[in-house]
This record gives C-alpha cells, structure tokens and sequence, in this order.
C-alpha cells in the first residue's frame, strides 16, 4: 500500500486460523466509496469453501491456546484490542468515513464505541459467574457458563465497528470463537479490527473473518453445521432466512432488525432539550440506524411550534462528501439511494414542512439525498408504517396519550422509543405501555450506552446485545448437580 493510501493492509483477505489468505476461489469484489461513486479497492468474495476453513480454524482454536485461556486472561487481550482501536482511531475513522459514506466526526465517534465495547467487555470477562442452588438435603447444585463454541456474525453495512464491537467483543469475551461475515458494502473497519485483534495477542483461529456476499458467504455460514450461535445484524427479510437457516440446525440466533421507532413529544415538554434530539435521532448516519426515529409524535398544543423549529433545524442541514464531515453524508450505496427514493414517491400526496441541502459541489456519482422532513402525517400512512432506512422523518399530531400509545404501537416493529414530558407518573406509565426494547425519558439513545441491553421486540427482532445481558445470550447454562448424602 502507498503512503497516501489510508488502507495499511491488504484488504483482498481474508483471516482464517490467523492467516490472512485470498479466497479459495480467487476472486474479489469492489468496494465503492459513496461519496464520489469511485472504487476504493477489491475485497476477497468469500464462499463456502472459505467459510468451512474458518469454521474449522474456529474449532481448532476452542481446542487450543484460545479455548485453554482463562477468563481473566481473555478479558486482557479484548481490554488490549480496545487500547489499540484508541491509538488507532483516527485510521478507523478515515476507514468508515470512506467506505461507509458516514461523515468523519461520526466515524470517529464509531471508532470510540468499539473501544468501548472492548474495554466494557474485557473489564466484565471475569465477573460473569455461576449460582450455586439451595436444593435437597444431600445434593449441592451449581450452574456453569459455557460458551457456545463457534459463533457467527452477520454484520451490517451502518455501523460496522459499533455492530462488532458489541457482537464480536461479546462473544470473545465468554470464550467463543467467532467467524464474522461483513457486509458488502462496508467492510474496511472489519478487516482493520481483525489486524488490531491480532496484534493485541487474539490467538489464531479465535476470529476469523471472511467477506463476501450475503447469498453467498453469510448464507453458507448460517447453513453451516459447525456454527452454534448466530448474531445477525440488518433487515426483517434476510433476518427470516437467517432463523430459517439456524432453525436446521437448531441452533440460538439473535436478530436486530430495524425499527420504526417513535419520538413521543406532550405539551409539557421542554422542546428546547427535545429540539436536538428529534432531528439528530432522525438524520444520524442518513437515517440508515437501525433505532432512527424516523417517526416523531407531537400534542396538538406545541404541534406548530415543534414542525416549526424542526423545519428550520431541517433547513440548516448540508449533505455532502463524508470527508467534509458535514452534518450529512451520501447514503450508502445507490441502490439505497433508489430504496429511499420510492418511499419518497409514496409521500407525494404529503406536506413536505422542509428539506435539507446537498452541497452544489457534491460530485453527481455520489449517492446523496435531501433530508425531507413530512407534516401532519396520518399514523397508518407508507411513510409513517414502514421502516424507510434514510433521512426521511414524518411528523404525526395527536391528541390524547391514549391516541400516542395507539399510533406508537401500530406497526409491526418495537426497537426504541422515548418519551418527552415533565409527568413524572406518565413517564412510567407510558415506560410500561410501549412496545420497544428501549425506552428513553428525556432523551433519545442514551449516548449509545454500550452498557445499556438493546434489542427489540416484534419484527425489530429478538436477544438482547450490549451490556451484560450479551454476554448472557453469548453463552449457555450448564447446571451441575453433585449428590454427596
Ligand atoms: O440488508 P441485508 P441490506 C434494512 C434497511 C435496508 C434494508 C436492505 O431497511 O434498507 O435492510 O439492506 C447479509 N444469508 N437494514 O440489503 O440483506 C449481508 O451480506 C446470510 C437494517 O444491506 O439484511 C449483510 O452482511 N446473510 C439494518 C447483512 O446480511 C445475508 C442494517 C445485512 O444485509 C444474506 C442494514 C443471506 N441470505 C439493513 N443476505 C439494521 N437493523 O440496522 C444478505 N446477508
């Protein structure tokens, strides 16, 4: 690699049994930067074949070095993964901003999270304990943690680092050995964290990665028998082939699917803490966030005040090229590009209250669209229902807190929701009522709280990732009951 080039490995390998190797077929794929439409370099396609090899690295590494640590022991290697991602987080960022499309600040703020999952993870790999279980007179009963073995993971294209940080790192932490299947799309920070993972001391085999298409790779790696667990990551249809799959094999999956998710805003609220969020939550990454709130929920008594100070937020944003680091960058791809389109075309009978920019100099390969932001939009609407994956956020008045509670909960989905009023007791009441894997009071998202359980309910998916809660769902129960009179 050049000096000037910021991709300081080859990235036409794969890792398998810690080697970096081409795919046994040799051939690669384009990467495609969308900022400019311009192709960044090949990666490996990875198939089968390849996804075989690295089960049976994975195997060879539970029966080795890996599989022989102690907890203590590979907490230290995932705390080292996450000092180095630190040194290392400009590199990343410049990483994710290109390939991705994401605006540089908010790549960088990815780099950070993965860092933070690695600290968070290797601190608690020795503080995940067994109970002992008062049972007959004679008897004294223990459970176990064991990991599952060979874990899977099937990384979007979004938030590459932030999705393996709290999937990967997780996994490793309880004593799995993973194979990670990137996306397409997006698979640089993959294979730069797998570089990183190497150097802090991951011994061979512990991960594996292997990029390639979806049908092909991911769908061999979730066929495969030699896997135990799988994490997926992306949308409600892939995610039902996924559990078909695992179903086969019978094995456990975790699926985070997307959402839907609402921004409930009463008239008591205190819109100048709100303001920001309701946009950010809206437009982060372009709207491509799995708990985007895309649908904002707004009482009549501020309902004008809250569309007016939206619209002008809306009338403020510039999109262009990622490394411009302006508020909003390209989606990821044109096909996303087009996805969002249609859902677009099926607001044509709505208020568009405003738009954002794209900056006159944005190359016209790129795959940038306007930010729009829809008024006094019915809850059973396309736009209001569906989850669009773009900067498209819809504005829907209502009435009563009955009324919210109904429109919140009418669509299929259940990730993330938040609640903005100063009733102390509706806060909690409403807390109970929504359908959602999280609930914010006063906020939206937490700052990401790589410590807080995330996951959804419905067609959002099931499992739970992030916190300790992960690294129960990355491990199993073992009950063990000694007989002794
Ligand atoms: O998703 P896919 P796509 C949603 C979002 C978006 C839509 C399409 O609405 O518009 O999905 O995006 C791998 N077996 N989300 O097409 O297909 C694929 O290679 C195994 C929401 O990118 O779900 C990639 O690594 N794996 C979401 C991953 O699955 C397969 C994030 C996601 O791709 C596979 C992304 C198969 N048969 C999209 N086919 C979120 N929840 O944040 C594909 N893959």
């Amino acid at each position: 690699m050049s000096e000037t080039n910021p991709i300081w490995f080859d990235p036409t390998l794969c890792l398998i049994g810690g080697k970096w190797v081409p795919a046994q077929s040799g051939e690669t794929l384009p990467l495609v930067n969308p900022s400019d439409g311009s192709a960044i370099c090949q990666i490996a396609r990875g198939g089968a074949a390849d996804i075989d090899a690295a089960v049976q690295a994975a195997e060879a590494a539970l029966e080795g070095d890996w599989g022989r640590m102690t907890a203590l022991e590979r907490g230290r290697i995932i705390t080292r993964i996450g000092q180095l991602v630190l040194e290392n987080v400009e590199r990343l960022a410049v990483l994710e901003a290109m390939d991705v499309g994401k605006p540089l600040s908010q790549a960088r703020a990815d780099a950070i999270a993965l860092a933070r999952y690695c600290e968070f993870y290797g601190g608690a790999a020795d503080k995940v304990h067994g109970q002992t279980i008062p049972f007959m007179e004679g008897y004294t009963v223990y459970t176990l943690r064991e990991p599952h073995g060979v874990t899977g993971h099937i990384v979007p294209w979004n938030y590459p680092m932030q999705i393996i940080g709290r999937s990967v790192g997780a996994a490793l932490t309880m004593g799995n050995a993973a194979v990670l299947k990137p996306a397409e799309e997006a698979c640089l920070t993959a294979l730069a964290f797998a570089h990183i993972a190497m150097e802090a001391g991951l011994p061979a085999g512990a991960l594996n990665v292997v990029p390639g298409i979806g049908a092909e790779a991911g769908a061999a790696l979730t066929a495969h028998p030699g896997i135990h667990h799988i994490s997926f990551t992306g949308s409600v249809p892939t995610g039902i082939l996924v559990q078909t799959a695992a179903a086969k094999n019978v094995i456990p999956v975790t699926l985070e699917l997307g959402g839907k998710s609402p921004q409930l805003v009463f008239d008591d609220a205190d819109l100048d803490a709100a303001l920001p969020f309701l946009v950010n939550a809206g437009c982060q990454n372009a709207g491509q966030t799995c708990s985007a709130s895309s649908r904002v929920l707004v009482q009549r008594g501020v309902y004008d005040e809250v569309k007016r100070r939206m619209a002008e937020a809306y009338g403020a944003i510039t999109v262009g090229p990622a490394m411009e680091d302006l508020r909003m960058g390209p989606l990821i791809s044109a096909r996303q590009k087009e996805i969002v389109s249609g859902f677009l075309a099926k607001g044509a009978d709505l208020t568009v209250a405003a738009q954002g920019e794209v900056v006159g100099h944005a190359p016209a390969e790129g795959a940038y669209l306007c930010p729009t932001l829809f008024a006094d939009v019915p809850g059973d609407h396309a736009l209001a229902r569906d989850e669009i994956f773009g900067p498209v956020q819809v504005l829907i008045p209502f009435d009563t807190e009955e009324e919210a509670v109904k429109i919140a909960n009418s669509t299929d989905y259940g990730l993330v929701a938040s609640i903005w009023s100063r009733d102390g007791s509706r806060q909690m009441r409403l807390a109970k009522k929504l359908h959602a894997g999280q609930v914010f009071i006063n906020n939206y998202g937490a700052a990401g709280g790589v410590e807080l359980p995330f996951g959804g309910v419905g067609k959002s998916g099931h499992g739970r990732e992030k916190g300790f809660e992960a690294l129960y769902g990355f491990s199993q129960l073992k009950t063990v009951a000694a007989y002794h009179g």
